[in-house]
């Protein structure tokens, strides 16, 4: 403690990355937020020596599921208590997950019941997307723009999943709202009716090891949903923001829309630039059903379209898409206890812990891309594409004190270092190179490269605000 401090929290010899520079500074903190950036500032209550390491805004990692519910059996292994912990000591200090409109029930129902869900809860600030599954005219005429008004800015529509999946008309309806009330609208294209054909077909052959998962989800019905919502978003004339995008052919219809002069946006996901199919297995052992996700993960051909698009520009944020199922569980990837058909293995895999330190030990320290495209890939256009920036995604006079300090140097990464509550990451045995070494939210240590030091309750709900990203046609 000392006593002629100005500043909560000094952190010293910062080499600070935002989206936009990399240069040298003390960054000044006072409650919470980042209020002086330069050379030799006053000393602080906390003095926290960065020596010349990178600084970076803490992630935001705009698309994540924790506590959502479920069909039993089946239920996430995180929450918002779990979930931002493990978001925390991988250096992401905002989340957005979904709230879920169940059919046949109100979007403010399942508003309300997420809210409950995470109260008291959150280690790190949090904001909610919303998931419109049951668009009837009282949703679109008086819940959804109720909600956008309110701060819930962004919903998700999904073209599969027969519990969420929309038809075409009420696809249109949706990006209709999202339109006149300055939402943004994220879509999840898979072709239902090629899946489910597919699926079939396969289950009728006898092809049902988690492995065939990717088999009946090929590139193409994810090319043919990614090129209709186009349409329809052109059709409307509204801005759209096609999420996890797994390889060229999807990739393809991006630019062609891009360079047509439409604001589509694009997310992808690690599993994309890291997994392939073969992750689900190459014979019929059940190992694989812990990378079964959707859409799943292609081969090295189309990983490496995947950086391509995110050196040059095609894609807008980088997401976890983290959607936490145990795999020896029952309410995991065994339903019941059992080895089921990929049909009812519960779609998804953890990654909120994982995204950044992969991205920087692949993509920066690996010498694809630079700092600052990190930088706005994994917080900045996130915090943009959602109405939380300059808040969120920076490091600037006025922003919350969300940095991470970080540290290189290689490890073999397995599941005993991570703190989510699932009993498996699909990145064990990956040599990374770089992990936080201190990760600060509202200018508190929250992981100090050892241990978490928990703030549960103190993450905030985040209203957001309209989408400030500008197009980038290509
Ligand atoms: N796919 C989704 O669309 N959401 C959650 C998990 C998954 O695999
Ligand atoms: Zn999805
Ligand atoms: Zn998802």
């Amino acid at each position: 403690m000392m006593a002629d401090a100005v500043f909560d929290v000094v952190v010293r010899r910062a080499r600070v990355a935002t989206a936009s520079d990399v240069f040298d500074a003390d960054i000044g903190i006072q409650g919470g937020v980042v209020t002086v950036l330069g050379q030799g500032l006053a000393p602080g209550r906390h003095e926290i020596d960065a020596a010349g390491r990178v600084v970076t805004p803490g992630g935001v990692d705009a698309h994540c599921h924790l506590d959502q519910p479920m069909d039993p059996p089946a239920r996430m292994a995180d929450g918002f208590d779990s979930g931002t912990r493990s978001a925390a000591c991988g250096g992401t200090t905002t989340v957005i997950p979904f709230a879920a409109q169940q059919k046949g029930h109100s979007l403010r129902a399942a508003v309300d019941d997420y809210h409950r869900r995470a109260d008291g809860q959150a280690h790190v600030d949090y904001a909610f997307h919303l998931i419109v599954s049951d668009p009837t005219p009282a949703v679109l005429n008086e819940e959804l723009p109720a909600l956008i008004a309110e701060g819930y800015t962004s919903f998700k529509i999904y073209m599969t999943y027969d519990d969420l999946k929309l038809d075409d008309g009420q696809v249109l309806d949706v990006l209709a709202v999202a339109r006149e009330h300055g939402a943004m609208a994220m879509v999840h294209a898979e072709n239902a009716d090629a899946i489910e054909w597919l699926t079939r077909r396969l289950e009728a052959a006898g092809r049902t090891a988690p492995r065939w998962h990717a088999h009946a989800r090929p590139m193409l019905v994810e090319r043919e949903a990614t090129h209709r919502a186009i349409a329809l978003s052109q059709l409307v004339d509204v801005p759209i923001l096609i999420v996890h995008v797994s390889g060229r052919e999807a990739v393809e219809q991006i630019r062609w829309a891009r360079g047509h002069g439409l604001q589509v946006f694009a997310e992808t996901c690690p599993q994309y630039l890291f997994l392939t199919a073969e992750d689900l297995g190459i014979d019929d052992s059940y190992q694989g059903a812990r990378c079964v996700c959707s859409p799943p993960p292609r081969d090295k051909g189309n990983q490496q379209v995947i950086w391509d698009g995110l050196v040059d520009g095609l894609f807008t944020v980088l997401s976890s898409d983290h959607a936490p199922f145990r795999f020896d569980a029952p309410e995991g990837k065994h339903p019941g206890g059992q080895e089921v058909p990929f049909r009812h293995i519960p779609n998804g895999i953890p990654g909120l812990e994982t995204r950044l330190p992969l991205l920087y030990s692949e993509g920066v320290l690996g010498g694809r891309i630079s700092l600052e495209k990190f930088v706005e890939l994994t917080a900045t256009n996130p915090a943009k594409a959602y109405g939380l920036h300059p808040r969120k995604g920076t490091i600037a006079p006025g922003a919350d004190a969300d940095l991470v300090i970080w540290d290189e140097g290689e490890f073999v990464l397995d599941n005993q270092r991570l703190h989510h509550n699932v009993d498996y990451t699909p990145y064990a045995g990956m040599t990374l190179r770089a992990w936080p070494a201190m990760t600060l939210a509202a200018g508190q240590v929250v992981w100090d490269g050892q241990q978490f030091h928990p703030r549960k309750g103190q993450g905030r709900f985040l209203r957001c605000g309209p989408p400030t990203l500008r197009p980038r046609p290509r």
